[in-house]
């Protein structure tokens, strides 16, 4: 087989960067090991920012967003018993987010795909690629027991933090920044009523929570809790009870409780790639870093990532100029790490560090009560909640 771009995995990075190409006329096969179901079955972010709407919108799968979606203007934090809320629309000039599952994102392109009759070949055993430092690379997989290899001009590693083009970047050209946190989260999805309208992140002594949603009868919910804790120990009696604690009187009061639809720990990681680029191959989204999910960045930042991608193989193709790919790397490093310590900063807020002593608790309180008290403070929060433009750093 032969195409212009082979990416490498089907989560959200490679389906929008398959959108995108497919618009420019640029042909393109995704290899997924894993099925379909298998994909939409992991329960991950649920906060989009605008820049993400709008790609969503630019490869034709915003209508189901735009009408199930849920606009927030705003979210609460919670420390020291109080709620304050964090008035996006006003602290950025009007911006807001779009609560909308990954899961949902990931099914809205998978079906655009689908209906436009595009190349993705599921459960593709071990992929590999090869020869990514020339201009004719290779990438090679099996299938029902049978080898398959695909010549193409370009490769996309959007295969996540696990996958297999980073593991093949010679460790003499990579550099990787990494910061593991001494705690995990612990989420609950559950078909109750959201305890609020917006989210409420909650600083407690107990440990960090968060309560999200995914529609006015779905909701998600985190606990900050030790890695060492298994699934196994946390009955959903167990998780409500906890989350009440961390709670303050009101949302406990009005919390609605019910059965888990999904309970996993996904432990929290600092990580970046650099480069980006080898060659002819290029790493996307999860692949090539990771944020705490505290910001909510994950995903929006694959998207940003792939939408440059995008450009930069567009103007390989139309004007015959490699200042895009060459440039590729340096632009989404520069949005990267912003949003690396936004992530970072913010997780660092409102978790309980246990290890650092009480006085960790007692400055966090200090930043928290101050960043509330200062118009400067609550921008801080929402201009980075809310994201940075597309051009940024142009
Ligand atoms: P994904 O979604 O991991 O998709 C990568 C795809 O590549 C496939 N793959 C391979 N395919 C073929 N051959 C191989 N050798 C392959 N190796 C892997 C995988 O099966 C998969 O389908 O990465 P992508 O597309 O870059 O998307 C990134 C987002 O998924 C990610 O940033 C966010 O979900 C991060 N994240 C969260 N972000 C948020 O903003 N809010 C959250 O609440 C949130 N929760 C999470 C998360 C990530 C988690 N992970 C990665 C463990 C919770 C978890 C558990
Ligand atoms: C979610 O709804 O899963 C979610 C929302 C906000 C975050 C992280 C996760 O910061």
């Amino acid at each position: 087989m032969k195409t212009q771009v082979t990416i490498i995995g089907a989560g959200p990075s490679g389906l929008l960067l398959g959108q995108l190409l497919h618009k420019a006329g640029i042909d393109a096969v995704i290899l997924e090991r894993q099925r379909p179901d298998y994909v939409l079955g992991r329960i991950r972010a649920g906060v989009l920012e605008q820049v993400a709407t709008e790609l969503l919108d630019e490869v034709g799968v915003g209508e189901r967003m735009h009408a199930e979606g849920l606009v927030h203007g705003g979210f609460d934090m919670l420390f020291n018993g109080v709620r304050h809320r964090i008035d996006l629309e006003k602290l950025t000039d009007g911006k807001k987010v779009m609560v909308y599952g990954q899961t949902e994102v990931t099914r809205d392109l998978m079906d655009a795909r689908t209906a436009a009759g595009l190349p993705t070949v599921y459960q593709a055993a071990n992929v590999q690629v090869h020869d990514f430092d020339t201009k004719t690379p290779r990438v090679t997989y099996e299938k029902d027991g049978q080898s398959h290899t695909i010549d193409c001009d370009f490769i996309a590693g959007c295969d996540g933090f696990h996958g297999v083009c980073r593991a093949s970047a010679p460790r003499s050209a990579i550099k990787e920044y990494e910061k593991v946190y001494p705690f995990g989260w612990l989420g609950l999805l559950s078909d109750t009523p959201p305890v609020h309208h917006e989210l409420i992140y909650v600083n407690h002594p107990r440990g960090f929570a968060l309560c999200s949603q995914r529609s006015e009868t779905r909701s998600r919910y985190y606990l900050q809790v030790p890695l060492t804790d298994k699934i196994e120990q946390w009955s959903d009696d167990a998780f409500w009870d906890e989350l009440k604690l961390r709670l303050d009187p009101e949302a406990a009061e009005k919390l609605v409780t019910g059965p888990s639809l999904e309970k996993s720990i996904a432990p929290l990681r600092s990580f970046v790639t650099e480069p980006l680029r080898f060659g002819r191959m290029f790493l996307a989204g999860d692949a090539g870093h990771i944020v705490p999910p505290t910001g909510a960045k994950g995903l929006n930042l694959a998207a940003t990532d792939v939408k440059y991608l995008s450009n930069a193989l567009v103007e390989f193709y139309s004007e015959k100029s490699e200042a895009g790919i060459d440039g590729y790397s340096e632009r989404c490093l520069k949005r990267i790490w912003r949003a690396e310590r936004f992530s970072w900063w913010f997780t660092s807020i409102m978790h309980n560090f246990t290890d650092e002593g009480a006085i960790n608790g007692k400055l966090q309180q200090a930043e928290l009560d101050y960043l509330m008290h200062s118009e400067a403070g609550l921008k801080t929060i929402a201009e980075n909640y809310v994201g940075l433009p597309l051009n940024f750093g142009e």
